[in-house]
């Protein structure tokens, strides 16, 4: 099966960001989301301000994007990485504040575990910055 061939799955992604203009750098990623072969951008939530959770520095901009996606969930994830590394993004230590992180939260009814990818993403349901945007555009 070719990618345009595949069929449309709806995944949902986290976005955050808590370095720099975090507002702006959440917009532009959904542009990018946008912008990607196999990616429709369906349904954002608004942009919430959250305080960090295990983590420090300045409080966080968070949202969820629902997708539709020709791509595969492994395919979708380097799609993420990629526009994570064009917003600069750092790893020097666990939770580290981040110019953006984006996270794949569920790829249609999937369970996926690789060393690379869990879906559903393992610790979704603990977070209130994931829980309440996806609720808003997904109750
Ligand atoms: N992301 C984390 C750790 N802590 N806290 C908030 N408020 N928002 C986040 O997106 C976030 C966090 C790891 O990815
Ligand atoms: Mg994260
Ligand atoms: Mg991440």
């Amino acid at each position: 099966m070719t990618e345009a061939d595949r069929p449309e799955v709806t995944a949902f992604v986290a976005l955050g960001a808590n370095l720099g203009d975090a507002a702006q750098a959440l917009r532009d990623a959904l542009v990018s989301l946008g912008a990607a072969p196999g990616v429709r951008v369906r349904k954002v939530s608004s942009l919430y301000r959250t305080a960090p959770v295990d983590s420090g520095g300045p409080d966080y901009m968070n949202a969820v994007a629902a997708l539709a996606t020709t791509l595969t969930a492994p395919a979708l994830l380097a799609c993420l990485q990629a526009i994570e590394q064009a917003a600069g993004r750092q790893r020097p230590y666990r939770n580290a504040p981040r110019t953006l992180d984006l996270d794949l939260l569920l790829y249609g009814s999937a369970r996926v575990m690789s060393d690379t990818l869990t879906v559903p993403h393992p610790r979704m349901n603990e977070r209130a910055f994931v829980l309440v945007p996806l609720a808003e555009i997904a109750p």
